[in-house]
């Protein structure tokens, strides 16, 4: 199929680093030829890291599922502490979880991920105090915690501005936040699905104030329920006016809606190819920022695999507790451990780059010589680069293919 002259237009422009619009980022949701958006996107994607694709040793963590918002599309909160399915982990708790991961075969988390419910009855010193026994456990894990959501919450409830919230749980061992809590930034739209929560420009408020102090943060967007097209590209659009403000986003991660257990469950999820090109649009159109991650979580990982090659750079990490989208119906494990990551990316032709949460290299592994699915099982085993996390102590951080692939 030949290109159609909009994406002609749009690759010419593309190539000359020129920024697309509004209009463009339509176009591109509109184009019946997904390869070929899938292909510019790549091209992108190859321009900025080649064959290079990310993940990291992390830990998911939501300490209370006690939430006051009553979100459309969520699955997980449950709005007082006696109903069932309710729980609140006392900090002994949820320190023993990461506990129980510092014997993990190929070293411990570098990451803890902590995304939780609008708990009204916690003090603020249970969050200071859960990041401070993280710390004791393990001084050198990143703590990415709480969604700029929770820290409007935090904010009002307790009656301090985002600075100081920031700055105390900072003092804590807060060191950078989680992209969650988005959805879709446009009012209508997040009036009908999540209308007890912070606004749009709070959530890009509480970013803005984080950039400034020197934090970076993630993005996400919750697509594949009642948004369209035009929602989505201005949803990505004012996190690019974001960026350019402050340089603080590191990941975008378009996030598909699950419909299982939750207000919105007579909806559909998202398709394949909705998902292919809406992080493939999401690559092209955010030209500032670095990483566009493909949750496999949220995806699936046979999904996320194909969407290496359609933008995405990166693919989350092994994770293990990931009670969110249980609870909405994914189709995903719960866990996948570091080999099956490494495959993954291998099989997609890709080369596996172990990061920490700052996208500093830990370590990169040798790309595969041939597709493991092109030899018989019984040579599979044996044709797999060796991983060298066995033989090299995980940290420190910051080492290179050559001194640990060999
Ligand atoms: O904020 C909730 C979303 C988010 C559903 O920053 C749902 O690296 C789909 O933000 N269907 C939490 N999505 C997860 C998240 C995240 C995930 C991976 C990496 C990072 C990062 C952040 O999950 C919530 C909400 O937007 N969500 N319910 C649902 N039914």
């Amino acid at each position: 199929m030949s290109e159609s002259p909009k994406l002609a237009l749009i690759r010419a422009k593309v190539e000359s680093f020129e920024r697309l619009t509004f209009d463009d980022g339509m176009a591109l949701f509109m184009e019946p030829d997904l390869l070929s958006v899938g292909q510019l996107a790549n091209e992108v994607r190859e321009t900025r890291h080649g064959d290079r694709t990310f993940f990291n040793k992390n830990m998911r963590i939501e300490v209370t599922n006690v939430c006051v918002a009553s979100c459309l599309f969520c699955s997980f909160a449950k709005l007082e502490e006696h109903m069932p399915g309710a729980h609140t982990m006392k900090l002994e708790e949820a320190w023993h979880e990461l506990e129980k991961r510092m014997d993990d075969p190929g070293g411990p988390p570098t990451e803890v991920h902590v995304v939780n419910g609008l708990h009204p009855g916690l003090p603020f010193s249970y969050y200071e105090e859960l990041l401070r026994g993280f710390k004791r456990i393990d001084p050198n894990v990143h703590l990415k915690c709480f969604t700029a959501v929770e820290i409007h919450f935090f904010a009002r409830h307790y009656g301090l501005s985002y600075a100081v919230v920031l700055e105390r749980l900072r003092a804590a061992g807060l060191e950078s936040l989680p992209g969650g809590g988005a959805e879709i930034f446009d009012e209508g739209v997040r009036s009908k699905i999540s209308h007890d929560k912070a606004t749009a420009a709070e959530y890009l408020e509480v970013h803005r104030v984080a950039h400034r102090m020197g934090m970076r943060t993630n993005a996400t967007m919750l697509y594949g329920h009642i948004e369209t097209f035009a929602h989505r590209v201005d949803h990505i659009l004012r996190l690019r006016a974001l960026q350019d403000e402050t340089k603080g986003l590191q990941a975008f991660i378009p996030l598909a809606f699950h419909p299982d257990g939750n207000g919105m469950k007579n909806m559909p999820a998202p398709t394949a190819v909705d998902d292919l090109r809406t992080i493939a649009v999401s690559r092209l159109l955010l030209d500032n920022v670095d990483h566009i991650k493909a949750y496999w979580v949220s995806l699936t990982p046979d999904v996320a695999q194909i969407a290496l090659r359609f933008g995405a750079d990166d693919i989350d990490g092994t994770i293990v507790h990931e009670t969110i989208y249980k609870a909405a119906g994914t189709l995903s494990p719960g866990a996948l451990g570091y080999e099956e990551l490494v495959r993954l990316i291998r099989e997609a032709g890709r080369i596996p780059v172990e990061r920490d949460t700052l996208y500093n290299v830990v370590r990169e592994l040798p790309r595969a010589a041939v597709p493991e699915a092109a030899l018989k099982p019984r040579d599979r085993e044996r044709a797999r680069p060796k991983l060298p996390m066995f033989q090299v102590p995980p940290s420190p951080l910051v080492a290179h293919a050559d001194e640990v692939t060999s």
